[in-house]
């Protein structure tokens, strides 16, 4: 077969709009991908809105990212304040910050199998809402692609209906404490504003006990259908062999200990995580300048991109000490030592899955902790700090978060945020290595360079979403330009 060029240009399935571009050749008997191209194409434009606004703005602004993942910004930048107003939220505004985010995590994580991910393994009805699509029920379009005939995974198509209720569910029970879902209203520098009362509590546990049982019975079991009679997936969409995470769910008030740890593994040796070796490039990014930059003095100056010969992406490409690492559920199972297994497609599946019951579970606790502290107090007063600087590093449904934010004269004066996506869907960098999705890419073995699902494959267990990631356009135009400068 002749070297030939596929571009998915939108990536369908994903959050937001990304376009991945694979070079397809036959290299010992074996058609594969051999080279990938992956492209934010919208320019997130959030950092350059946050300057000269009040500080304490930041989570209600940040918040509205991404629909998806709204709650880990709000914790990044309620902990990014604090860090800058060197305050700690108390015991109760913590747990209620944490049964918020828990929340959200078990809604992402199953939103991402059934409706992101499911249909690139199993068979859906050959009608809508399902076509169009390489569906393997139709005869013209999808009926020779690699899907695999077992009653087991016709179940994880009957079980879609039922996950997208569950998902609700887990909306319903993040907005006991949240306020309201997506965007919750209570995350605050300082803790949260509402509070527990034992009807909440009540309230709380019985949509968690819900969301529990459908994990146990059908979630995982349906991710386990999957990897066992998709194995081959064990060893496809390795990508750059180092995992990252900032780790989440502060056990205690000093947030030294966490359900999941903060720490890395680079090809398997752990290590610990020193915040002042991350930085983020931009030589093949649409912004301004060719160093790398550390995001505490990081700065978002968009470029034409016709203008930036090489460049392909509005994703920076963050770097830990100049080299790239996956974010994600795996990475922070692995860092914990709860994942054992290895670095795949169906690895991620797996861990997955079984961190939306490692969290679940941990919110019992979390419940009963509160229970045992009403009355507690959930906010500790901040005011914003007159100068300073802040960093919220935390967990996103899709990976290691982080805030940076700088004050002057009591307002900010720069704000970076680096998303898992960044990660995970980065661009090459100065060095030009390729970012963890590209990596992974590679060697993926193709059947039909026209309709690459193989491919879709190792995207979609990264779970990216580009609307984190990147986030205004005007479209057949120039980029928007928006200056720095106080909200007028
Ligand atoms: Ni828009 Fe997000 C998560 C964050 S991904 S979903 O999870 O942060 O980059």
């Amino acid at each position: 077969m002749a070297k030939v060029i596929t571009v998915m240009d939108p990536v369908t399935r994903i959050e937001g709009h990304m376009k991945v571009e694979v070079t397809i050749d036959t290299v010992g008997g074996l058609t594969q991908v051999v080279d990938a191209r992956c492209t934010g194409t919208l320019f997130r434009g959030f950092e350059t809105i946050l300057m000269g606004r009040d500080p304490m703005d930041a989570p209600a602004i940040t918040e509205r990212i991404c629909g998806v993942c709204p709650v880990s910004h709000g914790m990044a930048a309620t902990l990014a304040l604090e860090g800058a107003a060197r305050k700690k939220a108390p015991a109760n505004g913590r747990i209620i910050r944490n049964l918020v985010l828990g929340a959200n995590f078990i809604q992402s994580h199953i939103l991402h199998f059934y409706l992101l991910a499911a249909l690139d393994f199993v068979k859906a009805p050959a009608s809508a809402p399902w076509t169009p699509a390489w569906n393997p029920r139709d005869a013209d379009n999808g009926a020779d692609l690699d899907f695999r005939e077992e009653p087991s995974l016709d179940d994880v198509a009957a079980h879609i209906p039922k996950a997208i209720e569950m998902r609700r569910v887990a909306h319903q029970m993040g907005a006991v404490f949240g306020g309201r879902l997506p965007m919750p209203a209570n995350f605050v520098a300082g803790g949260s504003t509402s509070t527990p009362d034992s009807g909440r509590i009540k309230a709380f546990r019985a949509h968690l006990q819900n969301l529990l049982s459908f994990i146990d019975g059908t979630y995982i079991p349906d991710v386990e259908a999957v990897a066992s009679h998709y194995s081959d997936y064990l060893t496809v969409g390795r990508g750059s062999g180092n995992l990252l995470s900032f780790g989440v769910f502060d056990l205690d008030d000093t947030g030294s200990r966490k359900l999941l740890s903060r720490g890395l593994l680079k090809g398997g040796s752990p290590l610990s995580l020193d915040v002042r070796r991350i930085t983020e490039h931009v030589a093949y990014s649409w912004y301004n300048g060719t160093r790398a930059l550390p995001p505490a003095s990081g700065v978002t100056n968009p470029v034409d991109p016709e203008a930036k010969t090489g460049a392909y992406s509005w994703l920076k490409a963050p770097r830990y000490a100049n080299a790239p690492f996956e974010a994600g559920p795996l990475a922070r199972m692995a860092v914990s030592r709860r994942y054992e297994g290895g670095i795949s497609v169906m690895d991620r599946h797996l861990a997955r899955a079984r961190e939306a019951k490692l969290v679940g579970e941990a919110m019992r606790e979390w419940l009963n902790e509160l229970e045992n502290n009403l009355g507690g107090p959930v906010y500790e007063e901040v005011s914003t700090p007159s100068r300073g600087s802040g960093i919220g590093l935390t967990e996103a449904p899709r990976g290691a978060l982080g805030h940076w934010v700088r004050i002057s004269g009591g307002k900010v004066s720069n704000y970076q945020v680096i998303t898992p996506t960044c990660w995970n869907a980065s661009p090459k960098d100065s060095r030009s290595q390729k970012g963890p999705m590209e990596q992974a890419l590679v060697g993926a073995p193709i059947a039909d360079p026209s309709r690459p699902v193989e491919a879709l494959r190792v995207i979609h267990s990264f779970d990216p979403c580009l609307s984190c990631a990147v986030h205004i356009m005007r479209p057949g135009g120039r980029p928007v330009v928006l200056h720095a400068g106080p909200a007028r």
